[in-house]
């Protein structure tokens, strides 16, 4: 189906992106509320003019640091994630040392299986949130299911395109968040640590891009990377972005 866009096609990429979700509500891994989500996504990229904008990098830069960093990291996997970047979170994951775990919304076990089965065919070769053996305290009882050895135990979570409440609530939990959201108004993004303004599509390789080249760095030049990052200004930059088309601070 991804060949019968032409590449040379002005919107190539929003195309593709499209094909990628329908494929992915037909094969059972993105919900059709998934589909919403990646409309409202496309308005928000569209007015960033779909790039990463300089303050989505240094995001990215901070993100891989704090991944670096972390004791235990888990990425966490929804419909619209799955469909979108699927081999290119199981690199992330493979750069970091990170588990990847399938964690949804609207929660069914045919989906998260389906998810799972996806993750391992683009090269996963262990996917948690199955065991659903440990709860989000505050979320109800479907949407607050983790595993209790990956996001439950985990100190800092990967969570792209989620739902405000539930980025809230792990938040609660004491987990440093890292959010990929198109919408920097949006709760998620708002409650995150490191909040990256940028379509998932260019986030995850480049977070995995700083990843690779931070490989060498000690601690302490990590730590240097996570704290020289500015949440608020960030968000602000994006915000500024959207509303009046400039990239200046
Ligand atoms: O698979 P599930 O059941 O876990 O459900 C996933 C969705 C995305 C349907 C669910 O989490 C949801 O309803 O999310 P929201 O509240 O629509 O929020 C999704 C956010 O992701 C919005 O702020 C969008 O702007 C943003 N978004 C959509 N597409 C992208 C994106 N951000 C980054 N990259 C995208 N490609």
């Amino acid at each position: 189906m991804e060949t019968d866009v032409p590449r040379d096609h002005p919107r190539y990429q929003s195309l593709l992106t499209r094909h990628r979700i329908e494929e992915g509500v037909d094969r059972g891994i993105t919900s059709r509320q998934g589909l919403i989500a990646e409309g409202r996504g496309e308005a928000f990229d569209y007015l960033l003019g779909e790039q990463t904008i300089p303050s989505a990098d240094e995001a990215e830069r901070a993100a891989a640091a704090q991944l670096l960093l972390a004791e235990h990291a888990v990425l966490s996997v929804n419909g619209n994630v799955a469909a979108l970047v699927p081999g290119e979170m199981v690199e992330l994951a493979d750069a970091i040392g990170a588990d990847l775990e399938v964690n949804l919304f609207n929660r069914t076990d045919e989906r998260m299986r389906a998810i799972a089965d996806y993750l391992v065919a683009h090269g996963a070769t262990e996917v948690k949130g199955l065991a659903a053996d440990a709860r989000i305290p505050g979320l109800s009882h479907e949407r607050g299911k983790v595993d209790a050895d990956g996001i439950y135990d985990a100190d800092v979570v990967l969570v792209p395109l989620e739902d405000g409440d539930r980025a809230e609530a792990l938040a609660d939990l004491g987990k440093t968040e890292i959010v990929v959201d198109l919408n920097p108004m949006s709760r998620s993004p708002q409650t995150a640590a490191i909040p990256v303004v940028d379509n998932i599509l260019r986030a995850v390789p480049n977070v995995t891009a700083h990843a690779r080249d931070l490989a060498d760095a000690s601690r302490e030049e990590l730590r240097a990377v996570v704290d020289a990052f500015d949440r608020e200004a960030a968000l602000e930059a994006a915000e500024r972005r959207i509303r009046t088309g400039t990239l200046e601070n």
